[in-house]
């Protein structure tokens, strides 16, 4: 009989409110807070935005979950203690408000996914039209992320509180400032008060967040059963690699000594903000199409093709690293080496599928700026622009063979419609590329021509050949 998972020394006392307690940050900002918490003071509470399944499991386990390590030659199970409870939006959203206005939280951190900005990507401004917004603005029953954030803050600006520093742990890019200009923009349409106290005193630092964190399986469940003798309902997995380098710049100075245990405190993200979103999730978002397409499961599967292995590697040298400005003291091909080991271990199966997922909010920041930047240059990028023809053969929902796709994403609809009404890929390529909050005007006329082209060799070819012939 498998042992319950019970705590068996004190729950630290939550001083971190965390929006979004999905298996990333469980697998990565937990742990680290975990580690650099020596007093006690920074537990986290997690908050579910939409469904009650991470509460519904966690909640008879006190929190407790194990983070099983996938390693190339072997599996570890560590628990994680520093989540000490989780709650339901839905199910009581002025709980959640009550919890980020308390005097003791000072961090609210969040990984609400691309999407949950409720953003355009192409702009960066907030979507003023989204209907869970123009909700959020009139009535009390918050949905968004930043709902919660402008009126958490609203409540401790009437009470005479401190803000919290609000820690975004999302791949986009200027992540920091990205969603300091959402809230304010919320704040503003709420009480031109409240957006001026922000400006000054609240602070939204940016994140590079770096950490392969597969979905958890059926064998997750059971590896971690095996390795611990615990039942646990819900356990992470994770590549060993982390990295998470942060602008030191929070209210009072108030966070966990993360540094300590081996956060990057800076004072600049960008460099490494652009690394990682550009070269990792680049290649990643590049692999996840075109690997879907060629009948690759995995990204261990792509790599194990000597053709996309060889794409990804000039993607990375021809395309990606000429448009990059390293990080002070970073040797960018050294950090391409490092990225394929990761994607080769064998201990990771990490879907194609999953990361092919809402691609419409993903090519701004991983793809398409590398594409404005080497077009600016006089560089073409026809590895990239192979890339984004296959997520436009993606979101047309059928593959070069003919079966369905079960494409995830918020435009999915709308994609799929525009995709289908012209028959030609000229005309294809021109509808997808006419959805200006994906594409850029200027940059959308430019590669009208290339990814006709791709979009061509990609119907012609295969994936496979298609790589195949760049390489
Ligand atoms: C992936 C990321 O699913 C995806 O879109 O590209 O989750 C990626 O694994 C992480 O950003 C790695 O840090």
């Amino acid at each position: 009989m498998p042992a319950d998972l019970r705590r068996t020394t004190p729950a630290p006392k939550v001083g971190i409110v965390h929006l979004g307690l999905g298996a990333f940050f469980r697998a990565h900002g937990a742990i680290y807070v975990q580690e650099a918490d020596r007093t006690g003071d920074w537990g986290i509470l997690g908050v579910s935005l939409q469904r009650p399944d991470v509460r519904d499991a966690l909640g008879p386990q006190q929190g407790l979950y194990h983070a099983l390590e996938l390693g190339p030659d072997g599996q570890t199970a560590r628990l994680v203690t520093s989540v000490t409870g989780v709650l339901v939006a839905p199910e009581d959203p002025q709980a959640v408000l009550e919890a980020m206005a308390d005097p003791a939280t000072r961090i609210v951190s969040l990984t609400v996914t691309e999407k949950g900005y409720c953003h355009q990507p192409a702009t960066g401004r907030l979507n003023a039209d989204h209907p869970d917004i123009a909700h959020d603005l009139t009535q009390p029953l918050l949905r968004t992320a930043i709902g919660f954030l402008a009126r958490a803050l609203h409540l401790r600006h009437q009470r005479g509180l401190r803000p919290f520093t609000t820690l975004t742990c999302d791949n986009l890019p200027n992540n920091g400032r990205l969603l300091r200009g959402l809230v304010l923009d919320f704040a503003r349409r709420l009480d031109p008060a409240l957006a001026a106290w922000i400006e000054v005193e609240a602070r939204f630092p940016a994140t590079m967040v770096d950490r392969i964190v597969p979905a958890t399986t059926p064998e997750t469940f059971a590896a971690v059963a095996r390795l611990t003798g615990t039942e646990d309902r819900a356990p992470v997995q994770h590549e060993p690699f982390r990295q998470w380098v942060i602008e030191d710049d929070f209210v009072d100075g108030q966070r966990p000594d993360l540094a300590s245990v081996g956060a990057e405190l800076v004072a600049d993200v960008t460099p490494h903000e652009h690394m990682k979103l550009r070269m990792l999730n680049g290649t990643h978002s590049s692999l996840a199409y075109l690997g879907y397409l060629a009948g690759h499961e995995t990204i261990a599967d792509c790599m194990a093709d000597p053709a996309l292995a060889a794409f990804t590697r000039s993607l990375w040298l021809d395309e990606i690293i000429p448009a990059l400005t390293p990080p002070p003291g970073v040797d960018l091909a050294a950090y391409a080496r490092r990225l394929e080991e990761r994607y080769r271990n064998p201990g990771i199966r990490h879907r194609t599928w999953q990361i092919a997922m809402d691609g419409s909010q993903k090519l701004p920041q991983r793809i398409l700026g590398t594409l404005a930047d080497n077009l600016a240059a006089g560089r073409d990028c026809p590895g990239l622009a192979l890339a984004v023809a296959g997520w436009m053969v993606y979101v047309g929902g059928t593959d070069l063979t003919g079966r369905p796709i079960d494409v995830r994403d918020p435009l999915s609809e709308r994609l799929r419609e525009a995709a289908a009404a012209k028959a030609t890929p000229e005309g294809k390529v021109a509808a997808l590329l006419a959805f200006a909050e994906i594409f850029p005007r200027p940059l959308a006329a430019q590669l009208q021509t290339c990814l006709t082209l791709a979009y061509k060799s990609l119907l012609q070819k295969g994936a496979r050949g298609a790589v195949e012939a760049l390489t």
